[in-house]
């Protein structure tokens, strides 16, 4: 991250991309930016307001073979939210979004796809990868479909906005952090990372050394830091869509991040999935600021 870079927090409270926790109820994430908010965050990172992005109604219905649940509101709201992310880099800035569900990610990739060529820090206790290739229920939750919709994969009403696809090239992304058994089909399709049980047996040394070869190299206009909270194990943070066990602790999250954040061309984060529905005396939200004030304090 460029020293002196105004951070600029903005809300992007975008659910779309989730199916619906339960009958009659919309995906919770949409409210994690008021959560977090309301633990000081603005004034914790000493971030400018850049405001919110409201997204359009959520539509619970989907049904297999019909295309992406929330297709046309997802593509709307990238379009919508690549150009404030656009907006803040034309102003120096440096985006700090706050999510909303792993589809956000769309948003960010479109605007960094139409600057140049950037890479991806995928932090996520998942692969985000599921796709018409080799998922019959591709289509059901884009949140799960999002590193393969950003690297070209599924419906081109997603992958192929502006005629960009794909945002992402796969050599450019390094997924960290996913649970061993959630990046086999990632790491078939060549897309390099370090599972989160490697990371929590052996340090971040690794972690961090694939990061910086594969998004500082020569040709890399620059890249995007993703984080999913429920990289971190579902003892510290529960409160997501899909907990799975066998997840980073808090000062390895924040180690890799202020590794990553450190590193030349660092462009702008997004912090996706926590869900204030799950959460209800606060204490895990207390615990997701904490962990964003850490990776960016200097
Ligand atoms: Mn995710």
């Amino acid at each position: 991250m460029n020293a002196g870079r105004e951070l600029m927090l903005l809300d992007a409270p975008s659910n779309l991309g989730l199916r619906p926790p339960a009958d009659g109820t919309v995906p919770g994430c949409y409210k994690a930016p008021g959560a977090l908010r309301d633990n000081d965050l603005l004034r914790r990172l000493g971030a400018t307001e850049a405001g919110v992005l409201t997204p359009a109604r959520y539509h619970p219905a989907w049904e297999q073979g019909h295309g992406v649940r929330n297709a046309a509101g997802i593509a709307e709201y990238s379009r919508r939210l690549a150009a404030r992310i656009d907006r803040i880099h034309g102003r120096n800035g440096f985006p700090v979004v706050l999510g909303g569900d792993c589809s956000i990610v769309l948003g960010a990739a479109l605007a960094l796809r139409r600057r140049g060529r950037y890479g991806l820090a995928y932090l996520d206790g998942h692969d985000d990868f599921r796709h018409p290739g080799i998922a019959p229920t591709a289509g059901s939750a884009a949140a799960g479909e999002c590193l393969a919709l950003a690297t070209g994969r599924g419906a081109a009403e997603l992958t192929d906005l502006d005629g960009l696809r794909p945002y992402v090239a796969d050599s450019d992304v390094v997924l960290l952090g996913a649970r061993e058994e959630e990046s086999v089909e990632t790491a078939a399709a060549g897309i390099r990372g370090v599972p989160s049980q490697r990371i929590m047996a052996a340090g971040t040394a690794e972690a961090l050394a694939l990061a910086t070869e594969t998004l500082t190299r020569p040709g890399l206009d620059g890249f995007w830091v993703h984080v999913d909270i429920d990289v971190l194990d579902p003892a510290i943070v529960s409160a997501v869509d899909s907990p799975d066990p066998g997840g980073l602790d808090v000062d390895t999250l924040v180690a890799l991040l202020r590794g990553l954040l450190d590193l030349p061309g660092a462009v702008g984060f997004e912090l996706t999935v926590f869900d204030p529905d799950l959460d209800p005396d606060g204490s895990q939200a207390a615990v997701v600021a904490e962990v964003i004030e850490r990776a960016f304090a200097r």
